[in-house]
């Protein structure tokens, strides 16, 4: 606990000085957070988690067999980021039919969500066998190279949109590396598209995502004792078509200060100042490739919706 409150206020101390200043939003999966985002999936305008999803009904048995490995023996399906899981029930359904045996090893940094996982798992896939682990990204793909067997690691709903460019090759490189050949990933990648559609799901009219985004402040005040008054910060969001970027800020209304306690600091906010809290990239087919070229990995498979608003890619090394 203490660890995770120094690692917070590490990262508010130096996002804070920086120009624009920024926060992580890795930070947002607090458990009120968690719960937000759950809100989030199901608005009528934010359409990632409902595409990804017909997908798995559609291409459920396909992914699972280009998943497991045909020689049998142990294997093990780690999932980064697995939330409430809700995708991936279609998946171990499939796997669980087809009489693979596996083991699933879900990563979440909220233990709430990872909570709630476990035990929705329990009740409705009682022949499962689950590996839990509450853990921030870095620190799960520490583990990996450990893992016995065989494994298809997941990054679904678009995750790896919150990676900059350098951060997201980064990132795909350390997955890469302890991958053996009939290792397999999946990931999940929003499309580029209609830039109304994509900024609507960023701004939905019931003002979730605004709750979902202004909780990080809700957050800092009482883990770090600061004292943002909500009233004086806004949601805003912005979508780039020639980067591929949504992204997300705090806009303060007004010149104010911040006091966090937890860091005996005070920062000057000017008028109409913004922290920059979440990047969401969204990608072309062609992109996807050449990322995948970049960190030694090909495309063993190309799941999309009818409409190709969502990719879910098989990649190997
Ligand atoms: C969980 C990172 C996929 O970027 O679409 C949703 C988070 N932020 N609405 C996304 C999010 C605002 C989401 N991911």
């Amino acid at each position: 606990m203490l660890k995770v409150l120094t690692e917070l206020a590490q990262h508010v101390g130096t996002g804070l000085q920086r120009t624009p200043k920024t926060l992580s939003s890795m930070y947002f999966y607090d458990d009120a957070g968690s719960r937000l985002f759950q809100q989030i999936m199901a608005l009528p305008e934010y359409y990632p988690t409902r595409t990804e999803f017909a997908i798995f009904r559609e291409h459920g048995a396909a992914i699972a067999a280009a998943l497991a490995p045909a020689a049998g023996g142990e294997f093990a399906l780690v999932e980064l980021g697995a939330g409430d899981g809700a995708k991936t029930k279609l998946l171990l359904r499939e796997l669980l039919r087809a009489g693979t045996a596996f083991t699933y090893a879900p990563v979440d940094i909220s233990a709430g969500a990872m909570t709630g996982l476990v035990a929705a798992l329990q009740q409705e896939l009682p022949d499962l066998q689950v590996a839990p682990v509450v853990a921030d990204y870095a620190t799960a793909l520490s583990q990996l190279r450990t893992w016995p067997g065989s494994k298809a690691v997941l990054f679904l709903g678009s995750n790896i949109g919150n990676f900059g460019p350098a951060e997201r090759l980064d990132f795909l490189r350390k997955l890469a590396a302890p991958l053996a050949p009939a290792d397999r990933l999946l990931i999940g990648f929003d499309l580029q598209k209609d830039p109304r559609r994509i900024r609507a799901a960023y701004d939905d009219a019931q003002g979730v995502t605004a709750a979902f985004n202004l909780n990080l402040l809700t957050r800092l005040n009482r883990e770090l004792g600061a004292d943002f008054d909500l009233a004086h910060w806004q949601h805003y969001t912005d979508y780039n078509p020639l980067t591929g970027a949504v992204r997300s800020y705090l806009v303060s209304a007004r010149s104010q200060q911040v006091h966090f306690a937890a860091l005996d600091e005070t920062f000057d906010f000017a008028a109409w100042e913004v922290i920059h809290t979440e990047n969401s990239f969204k990608f072309t087919l062609p992109q996807i490739h050449e990322l995948a070229a970049e960190a030694g990995l090909r495309v063993v498979h190309s799941f999309t919706d009818a409409a190709t608003d969502f990719a879910d890619v098989v990649l190997a090394i």
